[in-house]
């Protein structure tokens, strides 16, 4: 058992409270990581929030770190001590029946004790000084110094990328630049259309201009996120706010016809509609990355579907993390993405709330906080 310090979601809708908390060490299949730096995501917002139907209290929410290797337990064997690592939300098992099926990313095989808040023997290693159990967050908890992991959720990285930006490819770098290269897969000379410029869907935009689409289209209530969307790829803007009468008829008149791909990175579900009826009749597909309420649902005529629109959806941007997140942090490394300038803020662990006002306030597009 040891110390460590942490940002605790002590119940929804409070702000997340620091303070030490004891920390039990790995058992057998488990890992202890020391986390080096974590992104502050929507999702940990929105299950800070109480939106979240699997959101449990008290826990350590974070889901987007980069760490250490400190001790492992029992039986692992892929990794050592000293080892450069990010967490993995969406793990890789490599043998249950969803890793052995190439066409999805969403390895089965501790996702029910994940939902729970617990780690895969349904036990959790994290605890208040008074003893009270506090839940794991998505497999991960990485605002938190160290957390402990289960082995099949770590991915290894080479040890000269720095912790402070490749924390981002834990989420939101992986979750933008897959949903288009590996859920839509996107042909060069495409048109598409991404709602919500933030943290995920400037990835989504980067992630198009690499796959050579022609005409990218960003939709944001928030003007300010013009200069960097524009920087990442962007060719278009449109502002709901500017646009008189129907935003889908302007939207598919300026792709001549709607768009070849569009993706929702925004978690509402009117936008949800609007980017499916934006996609081209026929051959269009929108893809669903935003993650919605508790209770919301989505909505259209059938017909937009039986006229050869597709829905889609995306976790962790298709990505089996194990195999593609050392891929996606050496294209960093290499120069083919860039993440910098997506890192708008840095804060120390005690200022974590002051990330989640920024984000409110649609100030920051990645706060990273480092311990
Ligand atoms: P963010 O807060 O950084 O960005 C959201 C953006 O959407 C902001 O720029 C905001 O101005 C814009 N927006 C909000 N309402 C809008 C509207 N009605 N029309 C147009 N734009 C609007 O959030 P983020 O971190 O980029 O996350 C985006 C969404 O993706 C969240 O719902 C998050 O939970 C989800 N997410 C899903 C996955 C996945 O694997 N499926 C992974 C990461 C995040
Ligand atoms: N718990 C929520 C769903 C949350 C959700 O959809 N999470 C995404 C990742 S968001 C990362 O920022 C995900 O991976 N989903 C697949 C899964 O198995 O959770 C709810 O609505 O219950
Ligand atoms: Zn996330």
């Amino acid at each position: 058992m040891m110390r460590t310090r942490a940002a605790v979601a002590v119940a929804a809708g409070k702000p997340l409270e620091v303070m030490e908390v004891n920390l039990e060490g790995p058992r057998a299949g488990e890992v202890l990581v020391e986390i080096k730096a974590t992104g502050l995501c929507h999702t940990d917002e929105f299950t800070r929030s109480g939106d979240d139907p699997e959101g449990i209290f008290p826990a350590i929410l974070g889901h987007e770190g980069a760490g250490v290797v400190i001790e492992v337990g029992e039986g692992v064997t892929s990794l050592e001590v000293g080892d450069h690592v990010i967490p993995l939300y969406t793990p890789e098992c490599r043998e249950c029946e969803y890793c052995l099926n190439p066409k999805t990313n969403l390895c089965q095989s501790i996702r029910e004790t994940q939902g729970q808040g617990l780690l895969p023997d349904g036990s959790t290693r994290f605890s208040m000084l008074d003893g009270t159990p506090i839940h794991h967050y998505m497999g991960c908890s990485t605002f938190a110094n160290h957390t402990v992991v289960p082995e099949i959720a770590l991915a290894k990285v080479r040890s000269d990328a720095p912790f402070d930006k490749i924390c981002y490819i834990g989420c939101g770098v992986t979750t933008g630049i897959g949903a288009v290269i590996n859920t839509a897969k996107v042909e060069i000379g495409s048109t598409g259309i991404v709602f919500g410029l933030g943290g995920i869907g400037l990835n989504v935009i980067q992630g198009l201009r690499l796959a050579g689409a022609d005409q990218i289209v960003g939709v944001d209530l928030n003007p300010s996120k013009v200069e960097m969307a524009t920087k990442f790829g962007m060719t278009d803007f449109v502002n709901p706010a500017d646009v008189e009468g129907d935003l889908v008829a302007h939207l598919v008149e300026l792709t001549g016809g709607g768009a070849d791909y569009t993706f929702d990175a925004t978690g509402n579900v009117n936008v949800m509609r609007t980017a499916l009826e934006a996609a081209h009749k026929g051959w269009g597909e929108s893809i669903i990355i935003g993650v919605a309420p508790a209770g919301a649902e989505i909505s259209t005529r059938p017909f937009q579907l039986v006229t050869g629109r597709s829905w889609r959806g995306t976790a962790f941007g298709g990505a089996s993390g194990r195999t593609d997140v050392p891929k996606i942090v050496d294209w960093y490394m290499d120069g083919k993405i860039e993440i910098d300038p997506m890192i708008t803020h840095k804060l120390s662990l005690d200022q974590i709330n002051e990330g989640f006002d920024l984000m409110h306030e649609g100030k920051s597009i990645r706060a990273v906080v480092e311990f």
